[in-house]
């Protein structure tokens, strides 16, 4: 069969679906060629000199890795000058980047966690991109903050890369969820899964389990009954996953089923949970969504939230939809 390159693929969606402006598939090209440059970088490993500590710390007290802040450079770099962007959001920046004086601006908004599952890079496990596009607001004409705080509903499009074995990207823009490959010889991704689809019950899940003791009560029960197995009311055996890279366990996910948790703990309660709103559980949501399962905080659909601040923290739970469905109505 005749390999679809992303290209044309979404040359294809923008002529046929109408769902892809000229703009939004040149930010797609932009944001994807500069996961490629990522993906090199981080595959190099100690022979590039990317690993390790940068020794400098991003706004929510975290230490920075010199490949999170390489990644960063990239996607920045990457995006500034080709017009169709109006400002960008780092999880890895303070504040938005506007686009720089010389060059003109456009009507969209990206967001990204450039290096998901930076504690990995070390260790030689799987990291990633996730990425996230928002339309700018009507009527304003400097980029603030504000732009940003739109609910997980109205990106338009989002997508991940898990630098693994393989390069991955998984794409949606709306109408369903597509996954490419990186072709490394020719420098190309190329599509190897359209319409994925994510098995609506599972026998996986996937939490930290070291934080047990600082769960809230419904999310313990629901681990107990998993753990209890073929003995417990749930009547079947459960399996056990977790990278830590957020990227590689929702791609499992997206995959073969399961559930994915980083749910509220008397730990991180104070910041409103771990993972991010606007970098990591929007853009994960609006593709789990898009491939048939869920996903919640146990109290609210997460892509309805209205956003507070750039740097949000949310629980998460999310994947196969009837798992999601009875951990969340355990929070009920
Ligand atoms: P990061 O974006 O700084 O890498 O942090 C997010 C990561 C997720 O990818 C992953 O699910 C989680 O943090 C792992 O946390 P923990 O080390 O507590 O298991
Ligand atoms: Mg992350």
């Amino acid at each position: 069969m005749k390999p679809i390159f992303l290209t044309q693929f979404l040359i294809e969606e923008q002529r046929a679906m109408g769902k892809i402006t000229p703009d939004l598939r040149l930010l797609l090209e932009v944001v994807t060629r500069a996961c490629k440059r990522i993906s090199i970088a981080v595959g190099k490993g100690a022979l590039g000199g990317v690993l390790g500590d940068a020794g400098t710390g991003n706004i929510q007290g975290e230490a920075q890795k010199k490949l999170d802040v390489i990644s960063n450079d990239i996607l920045l770099e990457a995006n500034e000058w080709g017009g169709h962007l109006a400002a960008l959001a780092s999880e890895e920046m303070d504040h938005p980047h506007p686009i720089p004086e010389q060059y003109p601006k456009g009507g969209y908004l990206l967001l990204f966690d450039p290096l998901d599952g930076s504690s990995n890079i070390d260790v030689n496990v799987s990291v990633g991109t996730i990425f996230s596009v928002l339309r700018k607001p009507e009527g304003s004409s400097e980029s603030t903050e504000a732009d940003f705080l739109q609910a997980g509903t109205q990106q338009v499009a989002a997508g991940y890369c898990v630098y693994g074995p393989s390069t991955t990207l998984v794409l949606t823009i709306g109408n369903g969820v597509h996954q490419f490959t990186l072709d490394r010889e020719l420098g190309s991704f190329v599509l190897t899964q359209r319409d994925m689809k994510i098995p609506v019950d599972t026998k996986e899940f996937s939490i930290n389990m070291s934080n047990e003791r600082f769960w809230e009560a419904p999310v313990k029960r629901y681990i107990d009954e998993c753990v209890a197995g073929k003995d417990g009311p749930r009547g079947k055996d459960f399996n056990m996953r977790w990278v830590a890279s957020m990227v590689a366990d929702v791609h499992r996910i997206i995959t073969r089923g399961g559930v994915f948790m980083y749910p509220l703990d008397s730990k991180t309660k104070d910041k409103g949970g771990k993972l991010r709103l606007m970098y990591e559980a929007n853009p994960m949501s609006f593709i789990i969504e898009q491939a048939g399962g869920a996903a919640t905080t146990g109290r609210e659909r997460i892509l309805d939230i209205a956003p507070n601040k750039l740097h949000q923290r949310v629980p998460v739970i999310m994947g196969s939809k009837n798992e999601v469905d009875l951990v969340t109505s355990y929070h009920a």
